[in-house]
């Protein structure tokens, strides 16, 4: 068969991708489906209608990953692609989304050839990637690869108090089957850049071969609320004056570290966050990223140093709890190459790269050969609802998508 034969209906992805797109839409154009919340309980209800209308086997497990299993003509170990449908508070349509729906698309795709496939196939939703209301993010998938205690998983709060395994009931996605029953033969997913490189690079896919190493702490200053009028300088020990620090100093850490290194600081929550009152009390959030390890240890060292400095000089308390730590990964070479040779047999140009973001597909790699295939991000925008691809490259990563898993089946 021609590769160029077997096309996939952008109309159908694209009506599927804006009917997802319209469950938790906010005002400002984005999606807000957070993790276990109502509008990701009528995401997945939505999705996995589509998957029951394809003539797939939905099974759920216990932390709530949904699988649409399509048979093989042999009872082999399955192909596997997929992705996530939770968002963070204010994303956009194509995070997470493009992975499940290109995956519907393939199926319903063979479907209507009636091309039958070797091994199984099977399309994924894994339970809060995002870690936007429960930490760690990429849980789901963690759990699923072993990486992570499910028990823990499902007692794990978020900031209002609210238990995950209780929204997992509460939503109906406590599902029975066991996390990690089925070790797919090979994970592939597709997904949006969210950087700029392939859009400055005029590049139309990546063909994604290692993920750089994450480190998400929470930094909690406590000092002394106090009049802001009438407390010297010199007596205070202010909270909001320490993560403003914080902030100046992981950004000139960055800098400093160079390359590839990046710093965020997402949270501050000051107490009591009155004009007239210096802070008592700070919550911050740190994200370190590197795809190298040992610089990424370098930043965490750099950090600690810093704050029990600071603590000394500003007689504050600092507590820290590491919300999520995950090594680089290298991702399967033989994929990787399958993916640079299916989108150039199809006309695109593509190159190899290193994933800035968490992916599910990192956790998957722990437990079998694994890839990704990025497309662009215009002006390199995500996690906001400006996140944008062009129609003609979100169809060239799914065609890629439908070959590799194609080839992958036939393995
Ligand atoms: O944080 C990440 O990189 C992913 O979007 N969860
Ligand atoms: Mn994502
Ligand atoms: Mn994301």
């Amino acid at each position: 068969m021609n590769k160029l034969d077997l096309r996939l209906s952008s109309e159908r992805l694209f009506t599927r991708l804006d009917t997802l797109g319209a469950v938790g839409a906010t005002p400002e154009g984005g999606v807000r489906r957070l993790a276990l919340s109502d509008a990701d309980k009528d995401g997945r209800d939505l999705v996995t209608r589509w998957m029951k209308e394809l003539g797939l086997s939905v099974r759920i497990d216990r932390i709530g990953n949904i699988f649409g299993l399509r048979a093989g003509q042999e009872s082999l170990a399955p192909v596997m692609t997929g992705s996530h449908i939770d968002t963070v508070f204010n994303g956009g349509n194509l995070d997470g989304n493009l992975g499940v729906l290109a995956g519907l698309e393939v199926i319903e795709t063979l479907n209507e050839a009636a091309i039958e496939t070797r091994r199984p196939l099977v399309v994924a939703v894994f339970t809060n990637e995002e870690g936007a209301r429960f930490q760690p993010d990429m849980m789901g998938s963690l759990v699923y690869a072993g990486g992570y205690d499910l028990e823990k998983a499902l007692n794990t709060a978020d900031d209002q108090g609210v238990v995950l395994g209780d929204e997992l009931q509460r939503i109906g996605y406590a599902g029975d089957m066991a996390c990690g029953e089925i070790i797919p033969s090979a994970f592939v997913e597709l997904h949006i850049e969210q950087g700029p490189i392939l859009e400055q690079e005029g590049v139309t896919l990546g063909a994604v071969e290692n993920l750089q190493g994450i480190s998400w702490t929470e930094v909690i200053f406590s000092g002394q609320a106090n009049h802001a009028g009438t407390t010297p300088m010199h007596l205070r020990h202010d909270a909001g004056y320490c993560a403003g620090a914080l902030a100046s100093f992981i950004h000139d850490l960055a800098k400093d570290i160079g390359e590839a290194q990046v710093a965020t600081i997402g949270v501050i929550e000051l107490e009591p966050n009155i004009i007239n009152v210096v802070p008592g009390r700070a919550r911050v959030t740190v994200d370190l990223r590197n795809p190298d390890n040992a610089r990424l240890v370098e930043a965490e060292r750099r950090l600690q140093v810093f704050l029990s400095e600071l603590a000394q000089a500003e007689g504050v308390v600092v507590q820290t709890k590491s919300l999520a730590r995950f090594d680089p990964v290298q991702f399967d070479h033989g994929i990787a190459r399958c993916i640079e040779e299916n989108a150039r047999a199809l006309g695109h140009s593509c190159r190899r790269m290193t994933s800035g973001a968490g992916h599910d597909a990192q956790m998957m790699s722990r437990i079998c050969p694994t890839a990704m295939i990025f497309t662009p991000s215009i002006k390199g925008v995500s996690h906001n609802p400006a996140e944008a691809t062009t129609p003609e490259d979100v169809m060239a990563g799914a065609h890629v998508l439908l070959h590799t898993l194609l080839d992958l089946t036939r393995d």
